[in-house]
Parts: structure tokens; sequence; C-alpha cells
């Protein structure tokens, strides 16, 4: 089994009480918050920024950098708001963590704000995760009872307000201008950038959107050091993520392991395919990232390896089909994903992504002689106006897995066409040897 696992946010997940103060006080808990209030907030900031920690929510964004976008201070209130809507297809990770070890996010939001001078911050979690917004409740409380948060924290005269906000459960509030809306109690729905948040997000103050796991690997940054921190992962992606493998695989779950690591590992990690199936398709991201197959099973999963082989290593969603799967439903099922939780605001995403279910619902599912060769371009030049055409990255992520299975699996969708449906809902090793 391979040795390349790096258990730091995860490491007392197993334990009987792993969510308490208690449990996290055992393991350094708070720590690196006291630390943090001997310091300056330009080390601070130095130091994250000088760690190389880049955005874990999927863009990869240079954490330490977004904290010094922030306008010199004036006087008024600046935000931070930490990203919980967890949404994208096949990502769990900040979920597991928020209820396995929820105050290494509580500690990173004091650290934070401290650093980038703000006195209240906000979680937005996703909506239908009430058993998790109990739980941040409870951490939450129990952190203001030990003086962690609340006036004059530990002496030091920082004071801090930390509000958790469950929001309505839509996809689109995890982009972070339509999270800001949604916060302000307004539909969600994205904004116009530039203003980026840093300069005008939050009741139009400056604000810092960050995710939940990359402001949980704030507090183990600070007290370990940023050479500890660049020693794991690669030179431009430095560090440790939480990979999350779903699908036909043996064991899934959530891995931490360096960046760079390889689904080859992480499948040996997981008790390899399932059944001993052969591995067909995959998404390196979550289904808005290109997906990949069985040839790219030794790519490093860093953010340039995984561009350079025509993907994005988004949120590490790594979900897994094996040659039992259909393509083509895959696909249709994602797309629908999409069609629903478009907001609606611009054309191409709007009307695109409802063209794209239609097609891939005729080619799956007949009837007979509805679908046409024409389709598989029909396709790929609805895709071409919405990449790069829509408003968010919504509409660009819904176009990344039918263009990267029709480059891949054209001949399965063209197998549809020869049996007017789904070859897999008949006897497949007919149609693929
Ligand atoms: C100030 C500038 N700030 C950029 C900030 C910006 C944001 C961050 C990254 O999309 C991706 C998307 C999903 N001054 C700035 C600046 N910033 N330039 O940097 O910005 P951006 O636009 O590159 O990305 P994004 O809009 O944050 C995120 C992909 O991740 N994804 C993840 C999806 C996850 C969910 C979920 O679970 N809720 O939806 C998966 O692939 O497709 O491409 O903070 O303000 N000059
Ligand atoms: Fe809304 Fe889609 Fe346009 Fe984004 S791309 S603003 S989700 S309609």
């Amino acid at each position: 089994m391979s040795t390349r696992l790096t258990p730091i946010l995860t490491k007392f997940w197993d334990h009987p009480q792993s969510w308490t103060l208690a449990t996290y006080e055992d393991h350094e808990g708070y720590d690196a918050l006291k630390k943090a209030l001997g310091m300056s907030q330009a080390d601070l900031v130095a130091l994250t920024k000088d760690s190389g920690l880049r955005g874990r929510g999927g863009a990869g964004f240079p954490t330490g950098m977004k904290w010094g976008f922030l306008p010199p201070p004036d006087g008024g209130p600046r935000y931070l708001v930490v990203n919980a809507d967890e949404s994208e297809p096949g990502t769990c990770k900040d979920t597991p963590l928020m209820m396995a070890a929820p105050h290494f996010l509580i500690e990173g939001v004091a650290i934070t704000s401290y650093a980038i001078g703000c006195d209240h911050a906000f979680i937005y979690l996703r909506g239908e995760l009430v058993h998790v917004y109990r739980r941040l409740l409870r951490a939450v409380e129990e952190a203001y009872a030990a003086g962690h948060l609340g006036k004059n924290i530990h002496g030091s005269g920082f004071d801090l307000d930390v509000t958790v906000h469950a929001g309505a459960g839509a996809y689109i509030c995890g982009e972070e201008t339509a999270l800001l809306d949604s916060l302000e109690g307004r539909r969600g729905q994205p904004r116009l950038k530039p203003p980026f948040p840093a300069v005008a997000g939050l009741y139009a103050r400056p604000t810092v959107v960050n995710n939940v796991e990359s402001i949980a690997s704030v507090p183990p940054l600070l007290l370990h050091g940023s050479d500890w921190f660049k020693a794991m992962g690669t030179e431009k992606s430095t560090g440790f993520g939480i990979f999350s493998l779903s699908g036909h695989v043996t064991r899934p779950g959530q891995f931490e392991a360096p960046l760079g690591i390889t689904l080859r590992e992480l499948l040996d990690l997981a008790g390899g395919m399932r059944e001993g199936k052969r591995l067909k398709f995959w998404t390196p991201g979550g289904s808005s990232t290109p997906l990949f197959t069985d040839e790219h099973l030794d790519v490093p999963l860093d953010f340039e390896s995984v561009g350079a082989a025509g993907s994005m290593l988004g949120t590490r969603a790594l979900q897994i089909f094996d040659e039992t799967t259909c393509v083509v439903r895959a696909v249709e099922r994602w797309t629908d994903f999409y069609k629903h939780e478009s907001c609606g605001k611009c054309t191409p995403c709007r009307e695109g992504t409802w063209w794209l279910a239609q097609i891939l619902e005729r080619l799956e599912h007949g009837p007979a002689g509805a679908a046409s060769r024409a389709d598989f371009d029909k396709l790929l030049d609805i895709c071409d106006n919405i990449l790069g055409r829509s408003f968010c990255a919504l509409g660009d992520g819904a176009t990344s897995p039918i263009t990267s299975s029709l480059q891949y699996f054209r001949e399965e969708y063209e197998a549809h066409l020869d049996v007017d449906g789904c070859p897999f809902d008949r006897d497949a090793s007919v149609y693929f040897a």
C-alpha cells in the first residue's frame, strides 16, 4: 500500500468524539491562534503567501495573494466569508471535514479574520446540510465559551463574531458573488466582476471569500511553518489536500494526500476498482472538469499537470466509473443537473443547458429514429456557444463532460444510433469488445 497519505486535517477523524473542542485541544487545537495573535497581520499574510497555499474550492487562486488584495483599512467593516456551499457533483471533502473536525475551520476563521482585520466572519453553508449546521453551531458555541471567539480573544484586544448561515440549497450559491447576494437576503445570482469581492463584496465592503478546506489548512500551516507546507506537493501546487473518491471503487472515501499524487496511487489506497472491473472514465475535479480515461492514471493530481493533460484539478472530486457504465447516460445525468441548477441570468447557459439535455435524452432513450448523427455536431456547436460566453463558470462547466466524452468515446455515442437507444440496456459486450 502507498505510504503517500498525509493525515493532517483528517488525522483524528476516527476519534469517537472527534468534533469536540476537548479532542481538538488534545491535538494542538487553538495553539496556532495563540501564536497568530502574537504576530503582525502583515507577517501572517506574508507567511500564507510564502507557503504557496492555493484555494481548495476549485479555482486554485493563491490564498495569501487574495488576502493581500484588500484595500487599506478605512475605518469601515471588512468581512471574511467562508464558502461552505459544497455542491459540485462528486465533491465530498468540506462536509466530512466540518462534521468530523469543525474546530479546524473555526480556528482558521479566527486566524484569517485577525490577519485581514475583520471582526465579523460568516460561514455560508449549503442549505440541505442541517446536520452540519447543528454541528457548526455547537462548535462555535464551544469556541465562544473557551474565549477563542468573542471579545478580547486571549487578552489580545482582538474581537471576532462568527455567524453560521444556512442557504436554501442552490448550486449557484457556491459561486462567490451569488453566495454574497444570497447572504444579503437576495436571490442568489452571480454579480459582474470586477469589482472582485476583495474590493466590494458583502454589503459592498471589502470581503475575502475562501473555501472551507483553504481556511481549515491555515492553523497547521501556521503551527508548522511554510517550509513544512512546501515540502509537500509540487513546486507550484504546494501542500496537501483531501481527495474524495466515489463510484466504482472498493473503498470510497476521503484520502488526504500531497498534491501531485496520482489516481493510480489513490486507487491503491482505496482497494482498487470494484469487483476487479476495468477503469473506463473519471473526473479529476467534479463534473465541471473534463473527463479523464484510463490513459490518465499516472497524471500527477496538481493544478499544472492536470491542466496540461486537458482538464482541471477543481475540487479533487474523483468520480470513478468502470466498464459497465454508459458514458452517454452519465453525461446526460450531469447535464440534467446543470439544466436544473442554471440560475437563468444569461441566455447561453439558460437556453443552452436545456437544449443539451434534450439532445442527450433522445440519444440515450429514443424514441426510435429521434436522434441522428447531426446531433453530435449540434452538441458541440451548443457547447461552443456556451463556453466563454456565459456569465459565470457554471455554464462553462456544463460543457466539460460533453466535449470530453465526445473526444474520448465518440464510437459509444454512435452505437446509440445503431440500436436506437442505450447499448448498455442490452448486452453491451455485443457492441464493445
Ligand atoms: C481580486 C483579482 N480577486 C481572481 C479571486 C476571485 C475568486 C478567486 C478565483 O470559480 C472554479 C470554477 C468551477 N482581484 C482576482 C481576484 N480573484 N482574480 O480569485 O476566481 P476564479 O474566477 O478563477 O474562480 P471561481 O469563480 O472562484 C471556481 C471550479 O472551480 N470547480 C468548483 C466548483 C465548486 C463548487 C462547489 O462545490 N460549491 O461549485 C470545479 O471544477 O467550475 O471554474 O475568489 O474573486 N484580479
Ligand atoms: Fe446563471 Fe448559468 Fe449564466 Fe451562471 S452561466 S449566470 S448559472 S445562467
